[in-house]
């Protein structure tokens, strides 16, 4: 097996944190289709990045299919796709959503990449009204399902029980595509996250503890 990423991308991000929370070997190659010589246009006609390439020459795209795959392949370790098929809708929409705030802010960063009096304000405040009430409505429902603030962090600061997840009492594929989304926010936009999202954060935090997790973050 072969990921197609790049470090930047946070749809491959999600893939490698997938398969180290798994602790399932997953080689990558930073190699997008702008790369000369590139093999990504053909293994996927859409040449996007993450794309695994499997060991039969086959290729699988894109990021929530190589996940559905990764979890076949390791069957064992944290549950991070429920079994149970209503839990598993809810953190597929969770996925969904938090790829969603991505698909904005990478419309939003191409936008502004055009001369500025080519760049369409109105398009811009639209993407960027999606990647705020996407945090937010990630923001509510993890504050929705905390209880009191009844631990202190390291600095005095409260933080979140550490069984408040997305969904359900223990960490899953939406934490991950959650942690996916504030790495990219944090890149493209930093100025989304200052002093907002608490609850936002303290998830992130306590997932980025982990060195297989830190290891995937973003270059700043
Ligand atoms: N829905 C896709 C999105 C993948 C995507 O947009 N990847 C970007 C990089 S972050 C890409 O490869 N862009 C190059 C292009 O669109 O040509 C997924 O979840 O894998």
């Amino acid at each position: 097996m072969l990921l197609f990423m790049t470090p930047t991308s946070p749809y491959a991000r999600k893939c490698r944190m997938f398969a180290a929370l798994k602790r399932l070997d997953l080689p990558c190659v930073d190699e997008p289709a702008s790369v000369p010589s590139s093999r990504l246009p053909q293994l996927n006609p859409l040449a996007k990045v993450p794309t695994l390439l499997r060991d039969d020459g086959s290729a699988i795209f894109d990021s929530r299919v190589i996940v559905q795959l990764l979890d076949l392949l390791a069957p064992s370790g944290p549950e991070l796709l429920p079994r149970d098929p209503l839990r598993r809708i809810d953190v597929l929409r969770w996925e969904a959503l938090f790829d969603g705030v991505c698909d904005a802010l990478v419309l939003a960063v191409m936008e502004k990449r055009r001369a500025p009096d080519k760049q369409d304000e109105s398009w811009l405040l639209r993407q960027m009204t999606k990647v705020e009430a996407g945090l937010q409505a990630g923001e509510l429902a993890l504050m929705s399902r905390s209880g009191p603030l009844e631990r202190l962090g390291p600095h005095g600061t409260p933080s979140l029980s550490e069984r408040t997840w997305l969904v359900g009492a223990t960490m899953t594929l939406a934490d991950v595509a959650l942690v996916a989304a504030m790495g990219y926010v944090r890149l493209r936009a930093p100025e989304v996250l200052a002093g907002r999202f608490w609850a936002l954060h303290c998830v992130e935090a306590r997932l980025l503890v982990l060195p297989a997790i830190a290891a995937t973050a973003p270059p700043q």
